[in-house]
């Protein structure tokens, strides 16, 4: 057999996990800047260990040459999401994607393992470009909720800790566990739509008051000093009604304020492009 050279092996999976990561926290990112709840709470990935690897390959009697043919999650992404209904959202979100193709999916939300394991897996092949070119990699996605997360990090350690054989009365602590993560992940879907619109009415509010003070910041290069102190008193008072329509209402009119100033001051700039241009 050729000598594997481990890190060599593993580069391109270590490219695949960190573009997935950049790209679905990009989807994070685009929902949240249009004001739209995103179905992503958070995610991770990480490359499998050798030691983890080989751990595998022994458990499954996979030659170690077949190992990259075989083992399809050397690279793992895991997607994090706030309600069990945001799972098929992301699903859907994946299956839509050109840039992965999909090769299988396991439900265990709606099949749990016996373990009491619960999470959605997608296999899928993603291309990365190396130096040799383009490389096709396999990489499982584990979609699940928070709750679901905090369960089975708890039983893959416990999983580690008794090398696989958890003793009789932890396991039934972990069913018990499991069953209540049940209840949890229903009890919040039925307080979705609240959560939701708490959640984006916060996101809002942040946003409107970054828009302020961003306004305010301009302001202070270009206006008279007496009265943007003035409009900066206003947006404290305002502030503290804790109002979102009244904040709403403010940023409003500093828009009007900082664009009367934007259109006072463009003449001159904009000539000074034209003389640069002539
Ligand atoms: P690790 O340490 O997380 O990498 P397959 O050949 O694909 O059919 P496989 O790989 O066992 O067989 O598939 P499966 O069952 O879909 O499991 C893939 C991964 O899901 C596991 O990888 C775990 O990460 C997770 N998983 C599956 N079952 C359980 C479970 O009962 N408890 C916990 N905590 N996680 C589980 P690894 O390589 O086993 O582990």
């Amino acid at each position: 057999m050729e000598i594997q050279l481990w890190r060599e092996i593993l580069t391109p999976y270590d490219l695949a996990v960190r573009e997935l990561i950049v790209k679905f926290e990009h989807l994070i990112y685009e929902h949240r800047s249009r004001g739209l709840y995103s179905p992503i709470e958070q995610v991770t990935g990480r490359v499998k260990t050798v030691a983890s690897i080989l751990d595998k390959a022994q458990k499954k009697n996979i030659p170690l040459d077949e190992i990259e043919d075989r083992l399809v999650d050397i690279a793992g992404v895991r997607i994090i999401c706030q309600f069990v209904e945001d799972i098929q959202k992301v699903v859907e979100i994946i299956r839509r994607r050109t840039d992965m193709e999909i090769i299988r999916e396991r439900d265990y939300i709606n099949h749990m393992k016996d373990s009491g394991y619960r999470s959605y897996h997608i296999i899928v092949w993603y291309e990365v470009q190396t130096l040799e070119g383009g490389r096709r990699i396999k990489v499982e996605i584990q979609i699940r909720t928070l709750a679901m997360n905090f369960w089975s990090t708890i039983e893959h350690s416990l999983q580690y800790k008794y090398k696989k054989n958890i003793p009789d009365h932890i396991r039934e602590k972990l069913t018990n566990a499991a069953n209540a993560i049940i209840s949890l992940d229903n009890e919040m879907s039925s307080v979705r739509s609240e959560i939701m619109d708490a959640q984006n009415s916060s996101q809002l509010h942040s946003r409107i008051v970054a828009d302020i003070l961003n306004n305010i910041q301009n302001l202070y290069r270009i206006a008279n000093k007496r009265e943007v102190a003035k409009i900066q008193d206003e947006f404290y008072r305002i502030y503290e009604l804790n109002d979102i329509d009244q904040l709403k209402r403010f940023s409003g009119e500093l828009d009007v304020i900082a664009e009367g100033y934007r259109a006072q001051s463009v003449p001159s700039s904009e000539a000074d492009v034209d003389m640069q241009g002539d």
